[in-house]
């Protein structure tokens, strides 16, 4: 094909040259397309939207749109509150260097959490040379909700570092290492058996506020509650409440309304730790080669991996 085709990119909070970047490694694997601002003349003439957070309203007005890539692994500021016409298909990246990312982070939180990191700090400012007391790997269960790209690196790495481990998914899985449970009843066996709580979900109508007063409620006493799924996964009010009895520790990555408002009651809780959704950012070099490639077949009228079915939500 000899026509370059015409890709329109916009990425929210992104600094301006960060388009230079992304055209220059994409056009490492493939060449033939021209990407150009959301906000400018040629980008009506778009076949293809490359986006983070866009203006839905304005790139479902590109007549020629029929392929919009997410430049995440999460779609739900794309699908959720639009109508995808039938002939618009939506795809997403995923990026192994992403999933391991995820890992990393939620290990780290899980083992500062058991470890007592921030006690020993404390300690050493007041220059206290004592052990504390720490929670046993061994007599724990760790609760992985959503078992997909990144849910199941998660519980896997969680389960090779010696962790009991127990996922949920809409669908029933098997893995022949940790337990998996589904479905309503699985659900409310991970609430009630779990110590430490991991949320990896897709935000979605049936995902929305899965967290709440009700199923805080049915959690054990002092537990730890980790979301790097989405903001709106909990009601944030309940889990204000719930910080206040029994959770002990809740570690937030992502936020109903991001940038997290300087107002938030959350900044003050001594028990909420807070981190500006950066658990698993998007990588340009690692994710170049498949954009580049969904690209490359959608110009030649062929179907990318990875696509989005906007039923599911995910
Ligand atoms: P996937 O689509 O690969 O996996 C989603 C998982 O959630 C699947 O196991 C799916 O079940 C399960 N799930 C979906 N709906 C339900 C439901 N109603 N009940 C039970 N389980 C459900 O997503 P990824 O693993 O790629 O990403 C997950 C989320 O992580 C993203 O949507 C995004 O919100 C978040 N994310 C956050 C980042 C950050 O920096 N904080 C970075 C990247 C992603 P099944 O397997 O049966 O389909
Ligand atoms: C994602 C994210 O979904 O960064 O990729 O949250």
């Amino acid at each position: 094909m000899s026509s370059k085709i015409i890709v329109t990119f916009y990425n929210k909070g992104s600094k301006k040259d960060h388009i230079v970047e992304w055209e220059k490694k994409i056009k490492k694997w493939y060449k033939d397309f021209v990407l150009v601002p959301l906000n400018s003349e040629e980008a009506k003439k778009a076949k293809i939207a490359m986006v983070w957070k866009p203006p839905m309203k304005k790139i479902l007005k590109l007549k020629n749109l029929n392929s919009i890539i997410c430049l995440g692994q999460g779609v739900d500021h794309i699908i959720n509150d639009y109508h995808i016409p039938s002939d618009v298909s939506v795809y997403r990246i995923v990026d192994p260097y992403m999933a391991k990312s995820m890992s990393h982070w939620v290990i780290l939180s899980i083992l500062n959490y058991l470890r007592d990191y921030d006690g020993y700090r404390d300690q050493q400012k007041k220059r206290i040379y004592k052990s504390r007391k720490i929670i046993d790997f061994m007599s724990i269960k760790i609760g992985v909700y959503g078992l997909g790209e990144i849910g199941s690196t998660v519980a896997n790495d969680l389960y090779q570092l010696g962790f009991n481990v127990l996922g949920w998914s809409r669908t029933k899985k098997n893995h022949d290492k940790f337990k998996t449970y589904n479905g309503e009843k699985g659900f409310k066996f991970l609430l009630s058996n779990s110590d430490i709580h991991v949320c990896l979900l897709p935000l979605t109508k049936q995902t929305e506020e899965i967290f709440n007063f009700s199923t805080f409620s049915q959690m054990k006493n002092d537990v730890c509650f980790i979301n790097a799924g989405r903001g709106n996964h909990i009601n944030e009010k309940d889990l204000l409440l719930f910080c206040k009895s029994k959770i002990e520790l809740a570690i937030l990555d992502v936020f109903s309304n991001e940038p997290l408002q300087k107002n938030h009651s959350f900044w003050s809780q001594k028990n909420i730790i807070i981190w500006p959704h950066v658990s698993a950012e998007t990588n340009v070099d690692t994710a170049a080669e498949q954009i580049a490639k969904a690209i490359e077949l959608i110009h030649s009228g062929k179907i990318p991996e990875n696509k989005i079915d906007t039923n599911l939500g995910y």
